[in-house]
């Protein structure tokens, strides 16, 4: 070989070796499955700043609170995902309290607020608090006034009947922003009540969607007039300059714990405790701000958006996450909503 041919072959060779070499880090450094059950847009956003900081490549599928529930129930025997990101509280304490999440204290609890730590704890640490959301209402301003409709302020006014087909929420059986919302009433109004206030306000339901974000949207685009959501997320769409106004109702509300667990029997159990140390952060918890999404980080060194909701400002009920968590009770619950509620005619 000629010492040009050879200098060529050799210069092939290395640049070939070399840009294997680019790829072979991420491969090496594994791969996480995430269920992920914020918003899209943050979900997105999480795993492209997670694999540029760890190598580790992320699977990521979107779903409902509730739905990933039943997934990781029924996956039980065989884990397909690592990570479960997001979404309520009571759904992960169900899970973790049937035995399909691993017990993980990241080094990152220390840095949470004492809210989130309590919600390790009460976990046994098969769960984490990344946020805080308290429930509202919201409604489109221009189509009220154009239908002539009042304001509500309170739950009570949603039964108003000139609200019938008005009114908009996700099922809490797939939803954990509805679950929330079911579980608020039944604390509100002790169990009979609850019920009744439920089939009252099914007349006015124009539709109970699969996720929790769907009447948020519906209320911007002005295709229901009003809808039932966490305040935080109807604020994004007015910071985004939808026609919305928000309520927090004034008999008291509601409010989440927004999670993240890991799956056990996953297949890739130390990428996930990393993906868990990462949702922790404030980087990742700043994710929120920057996307304008004003639920409250459990971080303390996480930036708080001057838009989000003050709590001090909100009348909240007593709520008792673990409680409305437990298998026997969020199991229950959703029965009797589908049976004494959802079947009803309108
Ligand atoms: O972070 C925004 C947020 O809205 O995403 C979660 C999500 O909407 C829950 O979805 P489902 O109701 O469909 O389960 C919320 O936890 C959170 O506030």
């Amino acid at each position: 070989m000629s010492g040009f041919r050879f200098a060529r072959q050799a210069s092939f060779w290395f640049a070939s070796a070399a840009l294997l070499a680019s790829y072979q880090p991420a491969a090496a450094q594994g791969q996480v499955t995430v269920y992920c059950s914020i918003l899209e847009e943050q979900c997105r956003e999480g795993a492209t700043m997670f694999e540029r900081a760890t190598g580790i490549k992320v699977s990521m599928v979107r779903k409902s609170t509730g739905e990933v529930y039943a997934q990781v129930k029924a996956e039980a025997s065989n884990p397909r995902g690592d990570v479960w990101w997001g979404g309520p509280g009571e759904p992960h304490l169900q899970a973790a309290e049937e035995g399909l999440l691993d017990e993980y204290r990241s080094p990152k609890l220390a840095e949470l607020h004492d809210w989130a730590q309590r919600h390790a704890e009460q976990s046994k640490f098969r769960t984490s608090g990344i946020y805080l959301g308290a429930l509202g209402v919201g409604y489109n301003t221009e189509m009220l006034k154009k239908k002539g409709l009042p304001e509500p302020k309170c739950w009570a006014d949603l039964l108003d009947p000139a609200y019938r087909d008005e009114v908009q929420i996700a099922d809490p059986s797939s939803s954990g922003t509805a679950y929330v919302f079911l579980a608020t009433t039944v604390q509100r109004l002790g169990e009979e009540k609850g019920f009744d206030y439920l089939k009252a306000l099914h007349k006015n339901i124009n539709q109970y969607t699969k996720s929790g974000i769907a009447p948020v949207k519906a209320t911007a685009l002005g295709e229901t007039a009003i809808g039932i959501a966490f305040i935080h997320d109807m604020l994004t769409q007015k910071l985004q300059g939808a026609p919305i106004k928000t309520v927090a109702p004034c008999e008291g509300t509601g409010y989440e714990t927004g999670s993240v667990s890991i799956i056990k029997g996953g297949r890739n159990a130390e990428a996930a405790r990393r993906f868990i140390d990462f949702t922790l952060s404030p980087e990742a918890q700043n994710i929120n701000a920057k996307l304008k999404i004003n639920s409250i980080p459990s971080n303390r060194n996480a930036e708080l958006s001057p838009d989000a909701p003050k709590f001090s400002e909100i009348k909240l009920i007593d709520y008792d996450t673990p409680r409305w968590g437990s298998p026997a009770e969020r199991s229950r619950l959703l029965k009797k909503f589908d049976t004494e509620v959802k079947a009803l005619p309108r």
